[in-house]
């Protein structure tokens, strides 16, 4: 498989997105090459997933539910009621449909990036890390230790983010937004470190 032209979709990012938006999925891009070089995941796919991740991220809610609907993509009760919770999966048709990304890995790491899912792949885990940690962060709760571990213990590092995006989202009142996915996710991080620490 040739690669795909990572340069060409960041200047398609760059006319597409918010300035800031866009500084962001660089931030990913970058952030998830670096994880694919520790981990021995392929540096061109992990670019391409870093700063495709977005590309519906900047839709309105309606549009994401209407383009949704229109491309008969499931909309599950909780994306009904918080319609940005669709720009994983949007963002992944979008991928396939305009960039032409065919690599279902690829796809996979884009439509899951927001909640995750039991039993992520290695690109999939760069990618849900990688948004959370790259250095334009500032605001996400415990940066520095999800910093660190995520290059010392991928799985650990996982179920850390996901506990603590749980917390943000229960003290934020969103806890009856919360996505099962994202619990379920929890859930299996943090049941597989527990079993591994035994
Ligand atoms: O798109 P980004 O802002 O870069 O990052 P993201 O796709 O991880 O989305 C981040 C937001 O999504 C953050 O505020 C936490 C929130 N989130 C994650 N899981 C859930 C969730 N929000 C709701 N309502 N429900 C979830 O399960
Ligand atoms: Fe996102
Ligand atoms: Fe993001």
């Amino acid at each position: 498989m040739s690669d795909y032209n990572f340069d060409l979709l960041s200047k398609e990012m760059e006319k597409t997105l918010p300035a800031k938006r866009y500084n962001h999925t660089l931030g990913v891009a970058y952030t998830s090459a670096s994880l694919a070089m520790r981990y021995g995941e392929d540096i061109n796919k992990a670019l391409v997933a870093g700063i495709l991740h977005d590309c519906a991220k900047n839709m309105k809610d309606k549009d994401l539910c209407d383009f949704a609907k229109k491309n008969k993509l499931d909309i599950s009760q909780v994306e009904k009621k918080n319609p940005s919770l669709l720009h994983g999966k949007v963002g992944s048709f979008i991928a396939e449909a305009k960039y032409k990304i065919d690599d279902e890995a690829i796809l996979d790491a884009i439509r899951f990036h927001t909640t995750g899912r039991p039993g992520m792949s290695l690109l999939e885990k760069i990618v849900f890390i990688a948004d959370y940690i790259e250095p334009g962060r500032t605001r996400q709760p415990n940066l520095a230790e999800c910093r660190a571990l995520a290059f010392e213990n991928i799985d650990r590092c996982v179920a850390k983010i996901c506990i603590d995006t749980l917390e943000y989202l229960q003290s934020s009142n969103d806890s009856d937004l919360i996505d099962p996915m994202t619990l379920a996710t929890s859930n299996y991080y943090n049941k597989l470190i527990t079993e591994e620490n035994k």
